[in-house]
């Protein structure tokens, strides 16, 4: 594989969350250097200052989102055409709007983006679904171009993801409206429980072999509410039964080292619910695993 340095970009937004705490987690994350036995890897790790929402913020949450993802899909994309590898760290999981927005403006129009989205949640509410109207709740729909205009004209009008180049893991907190919506576009959903009967490994697989079959390239979401509370208490909307780390590093070891892993996100970390910075610690086992030697 050709040596890429990985270009970590934070973004310092929880515009988009009930609880906001999640706008510090990529500064811990940096500040406490969980990342920096990375550093020696291929081309070395290098972090940009984080992305922000324009000063001062807009009333109006989307319009503090739109600011941000529109920063942050220009950060992605442009890291990208300079050959670096994007590592994306969350912010609340809005900001997947930018990062996968800025990766699909730069492999143009023909070429086909494919997503593992790994999440608790379905994220798949529209302004108009949703109840608690937090726009963390919606950023899949927005990225299949369901949505606020607002939200799904970042980096370029209309659908960013063809539902057949995406797959979710790990769901088992959704409302109605969501689930329908992902079923009538046909999106491969992995719930929880599926996940437990088969195991992650498989699951995971076969998610890996369906995104990158009809694309140029893929993408992999990790909201670290997918994990286990029980384990990773780090988070602003947690959800018992989830994953456990150790399944988690194991299966994305299956993408290591994989050309068409084009970046990668980890959102929703909250460093104010996370005692001892345990979850601080599973960003770095999940990076490791992903990037690492
Ligand atoms: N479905 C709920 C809502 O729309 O408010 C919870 C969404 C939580 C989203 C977190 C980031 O994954
Ligand atoms: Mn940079
Ligand atoms: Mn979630
Ligand atoms: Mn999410």
């Amino acid at each position: 594989m050709v040596p890429r340095r990985i270009a970590v970009i934070g973004v310092a937004s929880g515009h988009g969350a009930g609880d906001p705490g999640c706008q510090d987690g990529s500064e811990v994350v940096r500040a406490l250097r969980f990342l920096s036995d990375l550093e020696t890897i291929d081309d070395g790790l290098h972090w940009d200052e984080p992305v922000r929402a324009a000063q001062p913020v807009p009333r109006d949450p989307v319009d503090a989102v739109q600011g941000v993802v529109t920063r942050l899909a220009d950060s992605v994309g442009g890291h990208l055409e300079h050959g670096d590898f994007p590592l994306v760290i969350g912010g609340d999981h809005s900001c997947a709007i930018g990062t996968w927005s800025g990766v699909k403006r730069v492999l143009g129009a023909e070429a086909r983006l494919g997503l593992i989205w790994i999440d608790a949640h379905m994220d798949s509410h529209t302004v108009a679904t949703s109840q608690t109207r937090n726009i963390h709740g919606m950023p899949l729909a927005s990225l299949l171009g369901h949505g606020d205009p607002r939200l799904t004209g970042v980096a370029g009008a209309g659908a960013k993801l063809l539902p057949e180049d995406v797959c979710l893991i790990g769901v088992r907190s959704f409302e109605s409206d969501e689930a329908v919506l992902l079923k009538q576009l046909g999106v491969r959903v992995y719930f929880m429980h599926e996940v437990r009967r088969r195991g992650l490994a498989e699951v995971f697989a076969e998610a890996l072999s369906r995104v990158g079959r009809h694309t140029r390239g893929y993408g992999i979401s990790i909201d670290l509410d997918a994990l286990d509370p029980a384990e990773e208490p780090g988070v602003g909307t947690p959800v018992p039964g989830g994953l456990l780390r150790a399944d988690l590093t194991d299966a994305l070891a299956l993408a290591h080292g994989d050309e068409k892993l084009l970046a990668v996100e980890i959102v929703e970390y909250n460093p104010y619910r996370d005692d001892g910075f345990v979850t601080a610690r599973a960003i770095h086992d999940l990076c490791q695993s992903l990037i690492g030697i």
